[in-house]
């Protein structure tokens, strides 16, 4: 079997040889997949990791904009389309100076597996910018926006492919964005979610990453008749996701006791409250200013500068900031100071070797594919109302979003669960969102 998975991650290196991230992703799912194919006769001579690994298309685009001096910038815009099979493509944008071909075909791989765990029917994409939103004022982000979509709007729409926030993309840009597609289009229809509430948006969309990441920890836990009532919770980031991360921690009862940005944490050992949570979201949404500026407002926190929060003593690891930001010797040290729970708010946070410790440990362990998809479930649901033209109460979507994150959950443990037990999350959602699509594509035929 492992011949069989080194000769198809030889393939997949040779005409992929310089995005190492894209590679990571692409490794994961064979490792977990490949034994699975074997076993299927369906799946036989069809070669259909092969062409999953393959972008349907990938766009590539000039962004030029005009600073407040009056200086002309040059960015590169991207839309990586990776599969149609179950839906129209549906994915984020990340607005970030990383952002490269090797990035985003991860995030689109992944997104990919996500949405088709969601139960809804949306194939997955993710585009984004090399562009830094860092210090720019509201008419550069504008701006540059207005620049992104004059181009791209002429690859997507509601029934092709629907765009969405990630990292650099909140409420601020999709207007921008979709102000632009309106103009272009003369339509008004929901082709991007992440929407404002009075013009199409759904109510909880900004809430649903993070509760989402919430809601799929507490049913990991409850599968050993465990909660989040009196744990302490340590969540790296402090954009959409760890915000909101944080915010359904403290309901559910936990103590949340960390946040971050790419400059350091800031550790409270007293527990971040809703007042104190309410000024993090100030801080970050409206000045945008950094995460240290916390122990200004708070003597009795922390910062730990250059850090990232794993080493500080938890039941409960909530990465909600980037890719690869816990490595194997985090995940070392999580485990010895008795974490019991690594839910994953962010996209590919936890290295291999931070995943094989976990394993080992027989912790509970979700991938950001299964436990970050309520994100991207909330925009179905967004896509849903706009289509109906009609409202849902926020108790009607959280209740959808609740109900979603159970369904993958247990996809997970019919995939996952192993003889003595325990229940590899990777393996359950990597199978469980693959059958879908492989199955969609082998009754299309070789398209
Ligand atoms: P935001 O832009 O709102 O926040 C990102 C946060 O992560 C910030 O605190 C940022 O710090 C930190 N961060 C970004 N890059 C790095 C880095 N290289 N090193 C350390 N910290 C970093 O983004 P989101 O909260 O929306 O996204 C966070 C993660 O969640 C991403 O992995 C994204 O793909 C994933 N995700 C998001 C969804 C959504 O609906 N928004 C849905 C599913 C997954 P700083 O300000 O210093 O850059
Ligand atoms: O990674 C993700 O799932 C997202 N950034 C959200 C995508 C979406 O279309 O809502």
């Amino acid at each position: 079997m492992q011949a069989k998975i080194d000769a198809f991650m030889e393939e997949v290196r040779a005409r992929n040889a310089h995005e190492p991230e894209f590679l990571q992703a692409v490794q994961e799912v064979a490792e977990t997949v490949i034994p699975y194919i074997a076993t299927k006769e369906i799946y036989n001579g069809k070669n259909i990791l092969l062409r999953m690994v393959e972008p349907e298309r990938a766009i590539m685009f000039r962004v030029p904009w005009v600073d407040d001096k009056g200086e002309i910038h040059v960015n590169r815009g991207y839309r990586i389309q990776m599969n149609s099979a179950i839906g129209p493509y549906k994915g984020g944008l990340r607005f970030h100076p990383s952002v490269n071909l090797s990035i985003l075909k991860f995030l689109a791989f992944e997104q990919v597996f996500k949405n088709s765990l969601t139960t809804l029917p949306m194939g997955g994409g993710k585009g984004g910018s090399d562009f830094d939103p860092k210090g720019k004022s509201d008419d550069e982000i504008m701006r540059f926006c207005h620049s992104f979509m004059s181009e791209l709007y002429r690859h997507i729409g509601p029934n092709t492919d629907i765009p969405a926030g990630d990292i650099g993309v909140g409420g601020r840009e999709i207007g921008f964005l979709f102000g632009m597609y309106r103009k272009m289009r003369n339509e008004f229809t929901g082709v991007l979610t992440g929407k404002g509430i009075t013009w199409g948006g759904s109510l909880i969309r900004p809430e649903a990453t993070g509760y989402g990441t919430v809601y799929f920890a507490e049913n990991m836990l409850e599968t050993k008749g465990d909660s989040f009532d009196g744990k302490v919770v340590v969540i790296s980031g402090s954009g959409n996701v760890a915000q909101y991360a944080a915010e359904k921690s403290m309901q559910e009862g936990a103590k949340v006791v960390t946040l971050s940005d790419s400059s350091g944490y800031v550790y409270d050992k007293d527990g971040i409250d809703a007042d104190k949570l309410a000024f993090v979201m100030e801080l970050k949404n409206e000045r945008r200013g950094r995460i240290s500026e916390y122990v200004n407002k708070y003597p009795s926190a922390e910062f730990h500068k250059g850090k990232t929060p794993w080493e500080v003593k938890c039941d409960i690891a909530l990465p909600c900031a980037t890719q690869n930001e816990l490595n194997g010797d985090d995940a070392k040290t999580l485990v010895a100071n008795g974490c019991i729970c690594v839910s994953e708010g962010a996209n590919m946070p936890s290295t291999h070797e931070a995943i094989a410790v976990f394993h080992k440990a027989k912790i509970f362990f979700a991938p950001g594919k299964a436990s970050n998809a309520g994100g991207v479930a909330t925009s179905g649901l967004e896509m849903t109302q706009n289509s109906l033209r009609y409202k849902w109460t926020r108790e009607e979507v959280d209740e959808k979003l609740r109900q979603i994150m159970k369904e993958i959950h247990s996809a997970c443990l019919e995939y996952g669960t192993d003889n003595d037990g325990y229940v590899d999350y990777v393996r359950g959602a990597n199978i469980a969102g693959f059958v879908k699509v492989a199955d969609a594509m082998i009754a299309q035929g070789v398209i």
